[in-house]
Formats: structure tokens, sequence, C-alpha cells
């Protein structure tokens, strides 16, 4: 009944059995994932701080591709954010209104920017001590699989960002 070549899993030797499954786990995850975005580049990165009381804000970047192949944005995720949307705007009725945007196409050699008033990457629920670390980051995600990371700089909306702090008399 007893087999030399099997020998009974003994509770002296678990941890051996339980890595290898782990790493053959992580191997078969690992093959499709992350492929970095090679010869995209991000210029002019920043992330607005959210106005007090504001659960939403917006990021602002260039993004040039320069791999001599045509690429097409589908996403932006962040771990310091619920979400991240495509966003841009578009005349409904005469009035200027914002839309979300599955994707974006971005053709070799072409820039897209976002900008206010323009595309622009719509940030929900972003991290406060994300925002307060002042490095704030996002991965975005191409039609064919390849990622970029990229870690933007945080910037402070408007003059009005200390109401307290008057110091010019209007
Ligand atoms: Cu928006």
């Amino acid at each position: 009944m007893k087999n030399p070549l099997f020998p009974p899993l003994s509770a002296s030797r678990p941890l051996p059995l339980l890595a290898a499954i782990l790493a053959a786990l992580a191997l078969s995850a690992a093959v499709p994932a992350a492929r970095a975005a090679e010869g995209i580049q991000i210029s002019e990165a920043r992330l607005m701080a959210p106005i007090p009381g504001q659960k939403v804000s917006a990021a602002y970047l260039r993004l040039t591709n320069a791999s001599g192949r045509d690429m097409q944005l589908v996403g932006v995720e962040s771990a310091h954010a619920e979400r991240i949307e495509l966003h841009s705007y578009a005349n409904r009725d005469g009035l200027m209104r914002m839309v979300r945007l599955d994707s974006l196409p971005l053709a070799a050699g072409e820039v897209l920017t976002f900008r206010p008033g323009g595309n622009h990457l719509m940030v929900f629920a972003p991290d406060i001590a994300a925002i307060q670390s002042g490095q704030f980051a996002m991965t975005f995600q191409f039609a064919d699989g390849a990622t970029l990371e990229t870690d933007l700089p945080v910037a402070q909306p408007g003059k009005s960002r200390k109401k307290s702090d008057k110091k010019s008399d209007k």
C-alpha cells in the first residue's frame, strides 16, 4: 500500500509544495500581464488636487506616440482612486457637456493632449493621502494590452487654494 515514489504529504513539508503552487500560479498569471508600452511618452502631466469638499478631480497630460505603431488608449487605473474615466466635452443642444469616452486613438507619431476644457482624465474619489504625498500613480492601458505606469505630480488649483490666507485686498 505504501508507495515509495509518492511519500505521503506530511506536516513537516507543506511549504515547498505550497510555494511551488504559488510560484506556478504567479508565473501563469504573469505571462499575459503588463507589457510596457514602449515608445509612449508622457509629458506635462499633473493631477489637480480636488477643491475642498469635492470628491472628483481632473488630470491633464500629453501622450506622445513614438512607438511607430497606431495605439489606442482604452483606460486608466490607479490604486489611489475609485475609478478614472476618459472624458471630453461635446456640444449637446448648444451646451458644452462633459462626455465619457470608451477609448481615444493615438496614431503613430501623434500627440494626444488632455487639458482643461478638452480631453481630460476624470479621477473619482482620489485618495487624500496620495494627493498629500504630491505624487499620484496611474497606469495607462492600451488596446494591445500594453500598459504604462507613471507618477503624476499633484498641482494645486488656482490661486484660491487657501481662502483663509488672504494676502490680497480685493
Ligand atoms: Cu470629466
